[in-house]
């Protein structure tokens, strides 16, 4: 699964080069340089169902670990520290994962 068509090959990779130190990645500056921040609720919907790699209906921590490894294979997977921060960020039911309403008003916070 790629994300064509919704964000493009240069944000993706100036988004990843800007958070390639472990415990450098922050999610706002992530989805502002991705472009995805812009980007209609639709748009980000059609994100977040390619996060969902189990197609849960939810991201869980194990996908948000990996969450740098959709945008580019090689990127690094977050740190311990970067995942609990994402994950309490995002989780405002605080049921320990991301539904799509959460990750679209995480997108736009
Ligand atoms: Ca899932």
């Amino acid at each position: 699964m790629s994300f064509s068509g919704v964000l493009s090959e240069a944000d993706i990779s100036s988004a990843l080069k800007n958070c390639k130190a472990a415990d450098s990645f922050n999610f706002k500056t992530f989805f502002t340089q991705c472009g995805l921040k812009s980007k209609s609720q639709d748009e980000v919907k059609k994100v977040f169902e390619i996060l969902d790699q189990d197609q849960s209906g939810f991201i869980e921590e194990d996908e948000l670990r990996l969450f740098l490894q959709n945008f580019c294979a090689g990127a690094r997977a977050l740190t311990d520290v970067e995942t609990k921060a994402f994950l309490s960020a995002g989780d405002s039911d605080g049921d320990g994962k991301i539904g799509v309403e959460e990750f679209q008003a995480l997108v736009k916070a």
